[in-house]
């Protein structure tokens, strides 16, 4: 058994014990109560979902094992001449609960080009899938043609223990993480660049291979990569993405079938195509007020015209946070190092100031600030990546370090079937006669 499983299975054996403990000492305590608004309100804030690898504060924003984004920029390995942490580091700590050394970030970065390897059907699957498909439904279609190699479906049918589980999905789970890289890349360059493919370089780390596949081997954009790919990891798990793979893996559906269904779920304009939706709208913007360059007055009043059309402005807002992403300020530096006077980015720079106060003004937006995807794509275009709708894959890859880590102590702690109670309205309104007598 490799390292990093060990350490996984030592850590998730002492915990399932602490939680069977728990939930006999205190397991009808009441925790929170549901209001009918988040009956009809997408559930927000319900209490009820368990997961490991990271929580949300609405003020402080993302802590992955307790860790910030500013403290995990400090306290990752960075190795290859790396400025930036390595997500393979991430998702050692997601999966441990503990820092690892950059020995342990080499091995895994060598594991994970190790198992990046695709079958010649696979490949042809690849080839079969359309250009004109939406890059982010081919990356999903890609992931699931991928499911006969499965592991975990392969031993379910031939017979396996619920206490096997855990071991069969970290297998599934390395494996489709050291491939997602060479698969998106494979799309990319089959979608934008006439299939003229690049092959992997066995010496980079994965965020690093991943852009030199990409076809891009600036070493800064190497960096932004290894930043991107750690800050889009993991976000809780009530976001949809997380939500779904989780919920997806509940019925033990393999971790093809999982992820695939949680890229479904991320590649909506109110989740993860928002990083694609921000520069449409910004092209949008520049295009009908005929500059480069607008003006905050001309932003302010584009944004009010956009509002005045009863669709939300892209890249802002969210259902947990309350001030400024983190995620968003993280790329922000990294873009005041590298690139501040680059015109893309001095527009994200410009809404950035305009919005808040707008939505603020609505009266009913809860959060006026900016998230993850209201800077992504101005870095992506200013090192040469110019296909829009190519930037929710690149979410997807690095989401699936998070909830592919989950996915491992979902199975190690054997957790059941999800399935939550609804209500009709009759019922509500039963509940409440009811409660008015
Ligand atoms: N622009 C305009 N209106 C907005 C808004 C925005 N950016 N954000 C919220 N609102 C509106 C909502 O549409 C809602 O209006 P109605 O009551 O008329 O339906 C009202 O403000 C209240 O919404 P909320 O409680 O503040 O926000 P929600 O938790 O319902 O939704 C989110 C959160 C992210 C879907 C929403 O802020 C939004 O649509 N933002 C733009 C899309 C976006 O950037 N999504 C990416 C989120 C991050 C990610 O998952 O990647």
């Amino acid at each position: 058994m490799d390292r990093l499983k060990t350490l996984f299975k030592e850590r998730f054996t002492s915990s399932a014990e602490e939680i069977k403990s728990l939930v006999k000492s205190y397991g009808t305590k009441i925790i929170d109560s549901v209001q009918i608004e988040q009956v009809y309100g997408g559930m927000r804030g319900i209490q009820s979902m368990l997961w490991e690898t990271s929580s949300l504060d609405s003020n402080e924003g993302i802590r992955f094992r307790g860790y910030s984004i500013p403290e995990l920029r400090e306290r990752l390995p960075k190795i290859n001449g790396a400025t930036e942490p390595l997500p393979e580091g991430l998702f050692w700590l997601m999966l441990t609960d503990k820092l690892p050394t950059e020995e342990d970030v080499t091995w895994l970065s060598k594991e994970w080009q190790r198992r990046a390897v695709l079958t010649p059907k696979e490949y042809d699957l690849l080839d079969h899938l359309d250009s004109v498909i939406h890059p982010m439904t081919q990356f999903s279609m890609a992931i699931m043609c991928m499911q006969s190699e499965s592991v975990f479906a392969h031993q379910y049918e031939n017979g396996m223990t619920k206490a096997e589980y855990w071991d069969v999905m970290y297998e599934d789970c390395m494996n489709l993480i050291a491939k997602l890289p060479l698969v998106a890349a494979y799309i990319y360059r089959k979608t934008f660049y006439n299939n003229e493919q690049i092959s992997a370089d066995p010496n980079l780390d994965w965020s690093a291979n991943f852009a030199h596949m990409l076809g891009k081997d600036d070493s800064a954009f190497k960096d932004l990569m290894r930043l991107y790919m750690t800050i889009h990891a993991d976000h809780e798990g009530g976001n949809a993405s997380a939500h779904t793979v989780h919920l997806v893996g509940s019925t033990l559906s393999d971790a093809y079938l999982s992820l695939s269904a949680g890229i479904n779920a991320l590649a909506g304009p109110l989740h993860g195509l928002a990083n694609q939706e921000v520069m449409d709208w910004i092209y949008d913007m520049i295009r009908d007020l005929g500059t480069n360059t607008p003006s905050k007055e001309q932003i302010a009043e584009y944004v009010k015209t956009t509002l005045s059309h009863g669709v939300v402005v892209p890249g802002y807002g969210h259902a947990v946070l309350r001030k400024p992403d983190p995620r968003f300020l993280a790329q922000k530096d990294f873009a005041e190092k590298h690139c501040p006077q680059d015109a893309m980015v001095q527009i994200v720079w410009n809404v950035f100031e305009v919005v808040p106060p707008i939505l603020e003004s609505l009266g009913k937006v809860k959060n006026p600030w900016p998230n993850v995807d209201a800077h992504s794509g101005a870095l992506l275009e200013h090192y040469g990546m110019k296909e829009h709708n190519f930037y929710t894959v690149m979410f997807g890859v690095s989401r699936a370090l998070g909830v592919l880590a989950q996915l491992c102590w979902d199975r190690a702690y054997n957790l059941p079937l999800e399935r939550p109670k609804s209500l009709t309205t009759e019922e509500i309104k039963l509940f409440l006669a009811n409660s008015n007598n």
